[in-house]
């Protein structure tokens, strides 16, 4: 893996609004997006991309027989921009474990929900479901275990009874989109390390919920 922390790869499977949020701020953030890459030829990140004139590659896991020669070509278009750093944003194919191994400490993943709770799928509903008067966003690194690498940094909101999934996962997103770029820049910045199952911002271990922010 290239040693430039400041360069990323940026991963998408569709919208791209947080893809959209990191380029936005990568100025300020002191990161590069070098390029994005979906699995998907017609997510619209790619346009949002384009637009910024940042190189995009398609890699369509319907081309492969496996997901292990899936995920090797992933790899050879990743590498091909030499990037410090893989950010998974809205990123929807589990990556395997040769993979992970292969990028270690150096994939993060945005997930809709208060990790360790609703690891997986549907996470505003099953909030809602379960009467939960807290819900949020979690930033964390990529090991092979899904949605279960340690928390960097999560950002809680309030659930109220008018709430609907769809309402949640708006006010979750305006979350994720200051949430993201601010991780990524303490990554680009030489900040946060990945040993084991531990994650460390500036030499701190971070508890288990990470870092807890409130921009609010
Ligand atoms: N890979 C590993 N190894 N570890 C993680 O923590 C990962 C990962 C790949 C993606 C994002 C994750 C999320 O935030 C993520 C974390 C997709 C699925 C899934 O079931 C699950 C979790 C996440 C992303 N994907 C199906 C699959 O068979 C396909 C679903 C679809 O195409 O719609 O790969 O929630
Ligand atoms: C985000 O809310 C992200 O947390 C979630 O998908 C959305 C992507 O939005 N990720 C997952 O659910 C991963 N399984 P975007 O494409 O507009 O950035």
């Amino acid at each position: 893996m290239h040693n430039n922390h400041r360069s990323v790869v940026v991963l998408i499977s569709g919208n791209g609004s947080n893809l959209q949020a990191l380029m936005d701020f990568s100025n300020a953030g002191n990161y590069r997006i070098s390029g994005v890459i979906s699995n998907k030829s017609d997510a619209y990140g790619l346009q949002r991309a384009e637009q910024s004139n940042i190189p995009t590659t398609v890699v369509d896991h319907r081309q492969y027989e496996s997901r292990d020669l899936f995920d090797q070509a992933l790899s050879q278009a990743i590498d091909e921009y030499e990037p410090g750093l893989i950010i998974l944003a809205g990123f929807m194919r589990i990556l395997g474990a040769d993979f992970v191994k292969r990028y270690q400490g150096k994939i993060l993943n945005i997930h809709p929900s208060l990790l360790p709770d609703y690891p997986g799928t549907n996470t505003h509903q099953r909030v809602l479901d379960a009467g939960e008067k807290m819900h949020g966003v979690s930033v964390h690194f990529v090991t092979e275990e899904l949605d279960g690498g340690p928390v960097i940094a999560q950002e809680s909101i309030a659930v109220e009874s008018s709430d609907d999934a769809e309402s949640l996962a708006t006010k979750i997103h305006e979350k994720e989109h200051v949430l993201y770029p601010t991780v990524a820049s303490w990554f680009a910045d030489g900040r946060l390390r990945l040993d084991g199952n531990d994650a460390f911002l500036d030499e701190q271990l971070l508890p288990e919920t990470g870092e807890q922010i409130d921009a609010s």
